[in-house]
């Protein structure tokens, strides 16, 4: 995913010493159990899976949102159903990952009872990816949408400014392999996880990731940091980026990332806002003719393959599978901060 860590010293862990490492970095701050253990999982998930910009590095930003009272560190979140197919979980200002814990079976139950169903995160503070989510949704049969928007760091398409987050989009297909068909970007050309690693290992970044604070592009990781980003695709990827403006915030009753960003105050912690998710009962339009109509799908899952293509989440499914016996490699830099944030009072 990142070679921002290429030639750097590294240091080996098992997936269960990664956990090992998250559950007490992320208690260490203070944070309840039950969100520790949600939390954790996504990280271990984010290594796991050969995603380091949403992996263990992860603790020091969530370590840096509990510190600084961006984060309920012991919330507890609050399931509502605002109409039949409609689940809202508000978190109360905590950490995503357990209100989604709490508002997925309720999701699926009410897509298959209704066909499509729709799920909001409200007040939440979001650093994680998405697909960990939509992942999960999609192998127990639903077709999922999650969208989040972030803090305004990207500027639109034609302007210099900040508006939009880094606005990930993300999608999950059943498959009857059980591995579902998922993908999960940002609307900006990079997510900013991979500008700040790319920063911490004092690596120039393409000059089409962003724009210095004069509005000029840059290749310098830390002016980007401190300017705008781009989005990805010109003006597609900025009308894709306000979408999910729109659907992860007023349609949800949450933040845009210009208020989010607004509401952070400086604090440079994660995301305050919502999340939005629809789930779709593929059973649904087609009923007796799914298994039919699913094969269509996989035929065109071959159609790609065959032509030496890949699909999204492969690369994800692979480095898992390679993960799972052998463990992951993470920057010697960032185990350093890690203990050190482990030793502090
Ligand atoms: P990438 O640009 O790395 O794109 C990732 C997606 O594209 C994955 O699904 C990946 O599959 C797929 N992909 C990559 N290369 C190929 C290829 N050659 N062929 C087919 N598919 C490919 O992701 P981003 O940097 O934009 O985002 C990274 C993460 O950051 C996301 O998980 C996102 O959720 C997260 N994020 C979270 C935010 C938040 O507010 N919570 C904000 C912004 C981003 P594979 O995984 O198999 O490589
Ligand atoms: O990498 O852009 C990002 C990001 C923002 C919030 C969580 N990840």
């Amino acid at each position: 995913m990142s070679d921002a860590n290429d030639g750097a010293a590294t240091v080996h862990l098992t997936l269960d010493e990664v956990r090992a490492l998250a559950k007490a970095g992320l208690a260490k701050t203070g944070l309840s159990p039950d969100h520790v253990d949600a939390v954790a999982e996504t990280m271990v998930a984010g290594e796991r899976d050969g995603c380091a910009s949403h992996g263990i590095y992860r603790l020091l930003v969530a370590a840096s949102s509990v510190k600084t009272g961006v984060v309920v560190p012991d919330a507890e979140p609050v399931l509502d159903e605002p109409s039949p197919a409609l689940v809202r979980v508000d978190g109360k200002g905590g950490f995503a990952q357990l209100p989604f814990r709490l508002g997925a079976p309720l999701l699926v139950e009410k897509a298959q009872k209704y066909g499509i169903a729709a799920l909001a995160l409200n007040n939440v503070v979001h650093f994680a990816a998405l697909w960990p989510e939509v992942e999960k949704l999609a192998s127990e049969g639903v077709v999922t949408l999650a969208v989040t928007p972030s803090h305004a760091w990207v500027a639109p398409a034609g302007g210099t400014e900040p508006v939009f987050g880094t606005n990930p989009i993300a999608f999950g297909w059943p498959r009857p392999s059980g591995e579902p068909f998922v993908f999960d970007f940002a609307t900006s050309a990079v997510a900013r996880g991979e500008i700040e690693l790319h920063r911490r290992a004092g690596k120039p970044v393409p000059d089409d990731w962003g724009y210095d604070p004069q509005g000029n592009p840059t290749t310098v990781a830390e002016d980007v940091l401190k300017g705008a980003m781009r989005t990805f695709g010109g003006h597609k990827g900025s009308a894709l980026a306000a979408m999910v403006e729109l659907l992860g915030g007023p349609l949800i009753g949450d933040m845009t990332s210009l208020q989010s960003i607004e509401a952070d105050g400086g604090r440079g912690g994660s995301p305050i806002g919502g999340e939005f998710i629809i789930a779709v009962d593929p059973a649904g339009f087609v009923g007796a003719m799914l298994g039919e109509h699913m094969k269509h799908a996989e035929e065109m899952f071959d159609t790609i393959t065959g032509q030496g293509a890949r699909l999204p989440s492969q690369r994800r499914y692979e480095a898992r599978r390679k993960s799972l016996t052998d463990g992951v490699d993470i920057p010697a830099a960032l185990m350093r901060d890690i203990e050190k944030l482990l030793e502090e009072a």
